[in-house]
């Protein structure tokens, strides 16, 4: 075997010559790469004992894509094009050797191959979309030329991974190899190709599928229409859609052009860098300084839940979709019994939709044992409580896992705001003790919060962000204080929210506002989904606020079928006169002049407080870096995607100018716009708090 480069080895095998490509972690197409396989291509292809070229990859995948943190630099060495032209060109036949993943312009050069072999275990994808990109090495034109464009589509804007069958299927793949054997059969079927004289296949010829739809729009517009909900916001499904309206009306080259020119615009954008900066922050999140990868770790193979109210259940359910059983706990037969049944209907509401068989909802069921015994949970692994928010019932809890549970259990408690340390401070394993706050629907929501108390042991940490992972989901380490750092920072955007109401700002304006930056819904929409009632009490209630005026009228939200709106019987919200009165008394009471606040500072004054609630939780050390408290934002709240996160969204404004805004504001509406000291900091001396660390 000959080294063409650090990265890159030439060899033969018979009269194939074999390329194979090692740049861990996942291959992806740095310059070295690019470098490596244009040189090797060239020799392989001179070389006259060879008559065909494999390429192929070591370690855990095939090629994952271009090098995304080469994204926005100086361009270095041979351009993809180059290489790409290269193989299509060879006077060879080329045979890309597919396993683990052939992605984005992974699978963009595995296309210019002449033909592609794979392991069944192998995954295909053009996931550009994710990253607010589009396939810009010539994908969106080869791809419909195999799978036709109707599923070119599909996979381009969803950027979902086909496996091999599929792939198979689909024409995406020539044949399959035996698992664990893909070099002797990509080599084999080299061999074969030159015995049977195939041609050098070039997908860029083939036109027969993209011709087919050239003249009906209506595709298009249908496909447009189907998706427009889901792609919201978003620039690049877009783009997407119009490189493979160009596949099928222009010519190849042409249609390369057009691609080029969008991938362009949608890269120098701010969506994409938006959406490249999550994906190293969706990465970045799992790593914590003081607890490293290698710490040790509790095994966990079984899970107590006390509490089998929404979120109890909800919970209890991440954990038998696992295989991991549970056991929960309530305090009344009939509380169990209800829980049990909403858990039930939840799976059976997915195997309607089809998403399992009703064997598979059995088997989950039965992975869950009910009981209104406490003791029953002492010998599992891991207990989570899920009870309701009072500190009073936290500790009683408390104090009985302490006495009950074996030694080296993990104490988990699914608070959204109280106190941790004090929950702990009843036992006496605090170490043992961590917060898992889960979101509501706890099986639907991506986000956990990991709350770390102060005696909070690091292997309970590592077990925590790893069963998090297991069961699917984001985590992020974050630390104990009011709200922990969702809630907190939600309650910032929540006082400014009231700021603008009381003066003169309806619900309705704000929450367009807010879905029109691309939140899924508003600040009011939110409460009257949730409930007003929460936390009110009707034998307490005063008529002191807007909301407990709208309680008293049974004005508690969606669920009345009226809240701050007024809801039809399909939910759909309309603005409300009798809430809009109730607003007016309040503002003319506390002797407010009423006025409507322009689009624009509605948007910045619900924002900026979130920035600098998250500056003042950074600067406390309850977040690790700012891209966590982003990461939080995107899974747990719905913040757009394309934005990147408060902090992120910050950062692209530019921190000097986001000071500014906020010494507007900051003599009328108060502390939330006093720029925070970590702020004023950054912006003093020209950084972002994507670069800021604890010291
Ligand atoms: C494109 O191709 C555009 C082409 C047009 C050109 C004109 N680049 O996810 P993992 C790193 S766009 C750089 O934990 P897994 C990752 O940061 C690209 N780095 O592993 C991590 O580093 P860390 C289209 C990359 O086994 C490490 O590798 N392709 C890239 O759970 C391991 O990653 C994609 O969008 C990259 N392309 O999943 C595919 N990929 O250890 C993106 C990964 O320092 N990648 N890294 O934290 C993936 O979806 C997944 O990484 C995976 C492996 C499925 C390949």
């Amino acid at each position: 075997m000959a080294a063409i480069n650090a990265v890159t080895d030439l060899s033969n095998v018979g009269k194939v010559s074999v390329i194979t490509l090692n740049s861990p972690p996942v291959n992806a197409l740095s310059a070295d790469v690019r470098d490596g396989l244009a040189a090797a291509f060239k020799q392989a292809g001179a070389d006259a004992s060879t008559n065909a070229i494999v390429l192929i990859c070591a370690g855990r995948t095939f090629i994952a894509g271009a090098d995304i943190s080469e994204f926005g630099k100086a361009p270095r060495g041979a351009s993809l094009f180059e290489v790409q032209t290269s193989i299509e060109n060879s006077p060879k036949p080329v045979i890309g050797a597919i396993h683990g993943t052939a992605l984005g312009g992974g699978l963009e050069v595995a296309l210019c191959c002449h033909y592609r072999v794979a392991v069944p275990s192998a995954k295909c994808g053009l996931p550009e979309v994710h990253l607010g990109l589009l396939p810009g090495a010539g994908g969106t034109q080869r791809l419909p030329r195999i799978v036709g464009p109707e599923k070119a589509l599909e996979m381009v804007t969803s950027g979902s991974h086909m496996g091999a069958k599929q792939c198979l299927a689909m024409g995406l793949v020539d044949e399959l190899a035996e698992e664990g054997k893909l070099r002797e059969a990509a080599i084999a079927f080299a061999e074969k190709v030159v015995a049977e004289k195939r041609p050098l296949r070039k997908v860029r010829d083939s036109n027969e599928k993209v011709e087919a739809l050239r003249g009906k729009p209506e595709v298009f517009a249908a496909f447009r229409k189907a998706n427009a909900r889901k792609f919201r916001g978003f620039m690049a499904p877009e783009s997407n859609i119009k490189c493979i309206e160009a596949a099928v009306n222009l010519p190849f080259d042409e249609g390369l052009k057009e691609e080029r020119r969008l991938f362009t615009e949608l890269m120098s954008g701010p969506q994409s860098a938006a959406q490249r900066y999550t994906f190293f922050a969706e990465r970045e999140v799992w790593k914590i300084p003081d607890v490293p990868a290698d710490t040790p770790q509790i095994p966990v193979n079984t899970v107590g839940i006390i509490g089998a109210g929404t979120m109890g259940g909800g919970i209890a359910m991440n954990f038998v979709n696992v295989g991991i059983p549970v056991i929960i706990v309530e305090t009344t037969q009939e509380a169990l019994d209800r829980g049990m049944k909403v858990v039930r209907g939840n799976y059976e509401r997915s195997a309607k939709n089809g998403r399992f068989t009703m064997e598979q909802v059995e088997q989950r069921m039965a992975l869950i044992k009910p009981t209104t015994k406490l003791e029953d949970i002492a010998q599992v692994d891991l207990v989570i409580e899920a009870v309701f928010e009072r500190m009073e019932v936290k500790k009683e809890i408390f104090t009985k896992l302490d006495a009950i549970m074996k030694p080296g259990a993990i104490l988990g408690t699914n608070t959204s705001a109280l106190n941790i340390d004090e929950i702990a401070s009843v036992t006496k394993r605090p170490h043992d003790v961590i917060g898992l706050h889960f979101f509501s629907p706890a099986n639907v929501m991506r986000l956990l919060e990991v709350v770390r108390a102060d005696h909070t042991s690091k292997p309970v940490i590592a077990t925590s962000m790893a069963i998090a992972k297991k069961i699917g989901k984001i985590a992020a380490l974050v630390g104990v204080c009011p709200g922990f750092v969702g809630n907190r920072i939600l309650a910032a955007r929540r006082r400014a929210a009231e700021q603008l109401l009381m003066s003169g700002t309806m619900p309705w304006d704000i929450d367009r506002v807010l879905y029109d930056f691309g939140f899924p819904m508003g600040v009011y929409a939110m409460s009257d989904l949730a409930g007003l009632d929460l936390g009110w009490v009707k034998a307490e209630s005063k008529g002191l606020t807007i909301r407990d005026r709208l309680c008293e009228l049974d004005r508690r939200g969606q669920k009345t079928g009226k809240g701050w709106y007024d809801y039809d019987e399909n939910r759909n919200p309309t603005p409300s006169p009798v809430t809009e009165g109730i607003i007016k008394e309040f503002i003319t009471k506390a002797g407010n002049t009423p006025r409507q606040a322009p689009d624009d500072e509605i948007l910045e004054r619900c924002l900026l407080p979130m920035i600098n609630e998250g500056a003042k939780i950074l600067a406390e050390r309850k977040a690790i870096r700012a891209s966590d408290i982003d990461i939080i934002y995107q899974a747990g709240y719905g913040f757009p995607a394309y934005r990147g996160g408060p902090m992120f969204y910050a950062d692209q404004m530019g921190l000097d100018k986001v000071v500014a805004r906020m010494k507007h504001y900051a003599p009328q509406w108060g502390a939330d716009f006093e720029p925070a000291a970590l702020l004023a900091e950054l912006a003093a001396s020209g950084k972002r708090f994507q670069d800021w660390r604890a010291a």
